[in-house]
């Protein structure tokens, strides 16, 4: 059975996209809830309602082995309550990348972008503080880069000189290490690492969960042994489904995606 997945929009699918590439045998079904994105600036109690109907969703119609909360927001609010609400393990974005920084940062000044609802959680904090107790975390909300994404207008000049305009403030907190802390970011990343320079590397939260999920997979005996052309990809939007499809594809690329 499949790995089930979520996020408030099309961010989550970065998360699918190195999922897939680490474990191309597994059949994926995505869920992006584009049409109440954003989550970031909603009450926790209504983005864990909003989690809490998804999981049920896939569990129910397509009896996922485990649930990916691909998204920082949703992961920040509904984490707990999903690991105790749900027979299947469920996993979250935050812990990976925290993880991630705190290996890759040599100075511990790690920044953090991400929604205000992921800031305003500490919940990155807290556990970057938890790994590494003398590090210092510089978060910054960012929720203009969610819309860029969301409306695809990303890959324009106008979206290159936002984000730079946005970073500035990085530089004078001499940062080495930035947390991409929201899954629609990696889709900016030129444009993010053009801003804050060559010299901070950028930890793609999503990609450090894909390899967790591996991980947990392998150590679980939860891994399917299928050939990987029996591989499905289920990929489900609450929104428009034209405009999921023409980011999804952009930057999927080829493959068997069922829309
Ligand atoms: N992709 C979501 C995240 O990782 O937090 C957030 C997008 C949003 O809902 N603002």
């Amino acid at each position: 059975n499949a790995i089930g997945m979520m996020d408030s929009g099309i961010g989550g699918l970065t998360v699918l996209k190195a999922a897939k590439t680490l474990l191309p045998q597994e059949s994926i079904v995505f869920i992006g809830d584009n049409a109440r994105n954003p989550y970031g600036p909603r009450r926790p109690e209504e983005v864990v309602q909003f989690a809490r109907q998804i999981a049920h969703f896939l569990v129910e119609k397509y009896d996922i082995k485990v649930f990916v909360i691909a998204c920082n927001t949703a992961t920040a609010c509904a984490l707990p309550v999903l690991q105790a609400e749900l027979e299947i393990p469920v996993i979250g974005v935050i812990d990976s990348g925290a993880e991630a920084a705190v290996k890759t940062s040599q100075t511990g000044r790690i920044g953090l972008i991400a929604t205000e609802g992921t800031v305003k959680s500490g919940k990155y904090q807290d556990e970057i503080k938890t790994l590494q107790p003398e590090a210092k975390v510089f978060a910054q909300a960012e929720p203009d880069f969610v819309q860029l994404v969301e409306k695809n207008t990303y890959q324009t000049a106008v979206a290159e000189k936002e984000v730079d305009e946005h970073l500035k403030t990085f530089a004078a907190d001499d940062i080495d290490t930035l947390i991409l802390g929201c899954t629609h970011f990696p889709l900016l990343t030129d444009s993010i690492q053009k801003a804050v320079g060559k010299n901070v590397t950028l930890v793609d939260a999503g990609s450090a969960t894909a390899v967790d999920l591996a991980d947990y997979l392998k150590n679980a005996d939860l891994l399917n042994n299928e050939p990987v052309s029996a591989a499905t990809y289920d990929l489900y939007t609450t929104g428009p489904v034209d405009a999921f499809e023409t980011i999804a594809k952009d930057w999927l690329g080829d493959g068997d995606w069922h829309f």
